[in-house]
């Protein structure tokens, strides 16, 4: 399942609106088909490692992040159908397909077929890889993450507003990656206007993966931007299921406020800069209860000098 999840991420940003689903399928210990969705969200990732496997899929075990579609009449065959038609003997799932055609129907479908269905292997992981798909289908906007590049005492910049660069080469890297990862990223008309960003990815064969830049204001966006008038109008960007936030501080409150933030990427440089300008502006705090609980420590780690720390919102669900 790890390997499915990683085979994935290839087709990030490229599937929407399908999510981004891997499949490995193994025969006598012997990887024989690999898949993920393809760019526009066909061939599934199923049907992908299907034709690797061909006639060695038969009693072998399949290995997919989410539950196989069982719609026909799509835009291509039924995975779950065409699993079992293909003679697999056990199908392992990331996680279900909250799609009301599929929704529990393509793990029943294979069960009648007498295929052995193991469910929920690696899910959070599997949750996290699809997080734009099921957060479009569950809020009706796109995943948003937030970055946050920050002293240690949480400053953006100086006093006199010089900030290049509070963070290190190796973190700033990290933020590029991240770029590349979603479909469009968004600034303030603060930021725009200030610092007129480029928003692209830096990084050797990951140029072409520069996402939509967002602007966030009424007046109408420049030339080559798309704009919202609102952290609340993110619903309008369809055809974007990620969207990162990257600032400034009076953006990064709106979304923050607006309870609009799905992860946080925190960023932190290892200098004090006191008083200067901090990473956010109000976010209509009321209390200390309604601060905490609301983040989940998802991943941390070292960036050369620097420290990333990922967090998720808890929400229940
Ligand atoms: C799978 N494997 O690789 C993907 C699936 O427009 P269609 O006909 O392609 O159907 C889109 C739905 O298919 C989408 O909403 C989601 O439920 C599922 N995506 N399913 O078995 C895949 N990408
Ligand atoms: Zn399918």
């Amino acid at each position: 399942m790890a390997a499915a999840l990683a085979l994935a991420e290839r087709g990030r940003g490229l599937t929407a609106p399908n999510p981004n689903v891997g499949c490995v399928i193994v025969s006598d210990g012997r990887v024989v088909g690999r898949g993920w969705t393809q760019a526009g969200g066909r061939p599934h990732a199923e049907a992908m490692a299907l034709g690797e496997a061909g006639e060695a899929a038969r009693e072998a075990t399949a290995y997919v992040t989410l539950e196989p579609c069982a719609h026909e009449g799509g835009r291509g065959p039924a995975c779950a159908p065409a699993l079992a038609e293909a003679g697999l003997a056990r199908v392992v799932i990331g996680i279900g397909d909250p799609d009301p055609r599929t929704d529990g129907e393509g793990i029943a479908h294979l069960e009648r077929a007498g295929v052995a269905v193991t469910r929920n292997v690696l899910a959070a992981q599997a949750r996290r890889s699809m997080a734009g798909f099921l957060t479009r289908r569950a809020l009706g906007r796109p995943h948003v993450t937030l970055k946050l590049a920050a002293s240690l005492d949480g400053r953006i910049a100086l006093a006199s507003g010089e900030s290049r660069w509070i963070t290190g080469p190796e973190a700033r890297a990290h933020a590029h990656l991240e770029r590349a990862r979603h479909e469009a990223i968004l600034v303030g008309r603060g930021t725009l206007a200030a610092d007129s960003p480029s928003l692209d990815v830096r990084l050797p064969g990951l140029e072409a993966r520069s996402p939509r830049r967002v602007v966030l204001t009424s007046a109408g966006a420049p030339d080559g931007w798309m704009a919202i008038a609102a952290p609340d109008d993110v619903a309008a960007l369809e055809s974007v299921d990620h969207l990162l936030v990257e600032g400034g501080a009076k953006t990064a409150a709106g979304f923050l406020a607006a309870d609009l933030v799905d992860r946080l990427l925190l960023y932190r440089a290892p200098i004090l800069i006191g008083e200067g300008i901090a990473a956010l502006g109000d976010i209509g705090l009321a209390s200390l209860d309604a601060a905490h609980g609301r983040w989940r420590l998802a991943d941390a780690r070292a960036l050369g000098s620097n420290r990333l720390d990922v967090y998720e919102r808890a929400r229940a669900s």
